[in-house]
């Protein structure tokens, strides 16, 4: 239930962070890692999948899965939890969103300065140097690098691998200085990332969960709504701000 306490934070605060995990895509059409076991990805394990040691045992299989992944996302559009978290964005004066998504559809939502914790699947780089590369030959998968020759990979963090440096402690500043901090459509199964609620936590920020299940943050959240995203967030603009989400 929105409280009057929830609407005079979220109206009256400077500083509001913001995370989101697969599941403000999911209305989108994109599964998310824990449908994976189930949905579209059932053949495909991501947390087996989405590691360096995966790629280098088997390039062309890791390579044609992420392929598969920009295809899928091709056809898919922001949904009204990006449109509306986006729109939330510019009522405050300091709004930091943070995602561990790499799919870019906050961006094509309108939200600006988007931290992205695990990087972009839509960006390329090779494997050895991280030489960036905009178009390679489709024959092959994965293509070498033009630079240096070395595999091409998506632009993403893997399992195991360090999240960007700047990214992570841009967030964690966000985590640290914010005084609400909203944690959308993510299990919180996967760290540093997950780690970034109880750090606004253990810095008094009021912390607001909004997912379509229970998670671990969820006893320590001070609001906790469960449903999703493309329902929660319009209303919260709707009842916090009487603003509506066009219809798309
Ligand atoms: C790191 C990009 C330091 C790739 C991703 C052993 C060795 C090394 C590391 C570790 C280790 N043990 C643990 C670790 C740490 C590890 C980790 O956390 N593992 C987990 C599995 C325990 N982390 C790492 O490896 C990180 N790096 O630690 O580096 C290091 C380095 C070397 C050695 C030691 C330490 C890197 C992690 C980043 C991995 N890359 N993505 C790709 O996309 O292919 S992670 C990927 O999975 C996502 O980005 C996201 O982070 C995660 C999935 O989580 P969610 O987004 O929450 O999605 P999920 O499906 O789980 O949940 C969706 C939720 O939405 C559900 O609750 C659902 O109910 C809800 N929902 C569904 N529909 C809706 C909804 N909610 C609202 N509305 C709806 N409509």
């Amino acid at each position: 239930m929105v409280t009057p306490e929830l609407i005079d934070a979220l109206k009256n605060s400077r500083r509001v962070a913001a995370i989101t995990g697969a599941g403000i895509s999911a209305e989108s059409g994109i599964p998310t890692f824990r449908d994976a076991q189930t949905g579209l990805w059932a053949k495909y394990d991501p947390m087996q999948l989405a590691t360096p040691e995966a790629f280098l045992e088997n390039p062309e299989r890791v390579w044609n899965w992420y392929a598969w992944r920009r295809e899928l996302l091709a056809a898919c559009r922001p949904n009204k939890g990006h449109q509306a978290l986006s729109r939330i964005a510019r009522h405050i004066p300091e709004f930091q969103l943070i995602t561990q998504n790499v799919d870019g559809l906050h961006q094509a939502a309108g939200s600006q300065d988007v931290i992205e914790l695990h990087g972009n699947i839509q960006r390329t780089k090779c494997f050895d140097h991280g030489h960036t590369v905009e178009q390679w030959d489709a024959q092959q998968a994965p293509p070498p690098c033009p630079y240096c020759g070395s595999l091409l990979r998506p632009d993403v963090v893997w399992f195991g691998e360090m999240l960007p440096v700047q990214a992570l402690q841009q967030a964690e500043q966000a985590a640290a200085r914010c005084e609400v901090f909203l944690s959308i459509g993510t299990s919180g199964q996967v760290y540093p990332a997950a780690d970034l609620a109880y750090q606004a936590l253990a810095s008094g920020a009021m912390v607001v969960e909004i997912n379509a299940e229970p998670t671990p943050l969820t006893a320590r959240a001070h609001y906790a709504f469960t449903g999703k995203a493309g329902d929660q967030l319009p209303r919260l603009l709707a009842e916090i701000w009487q603003e509506s989400v066009p219809d798309a």
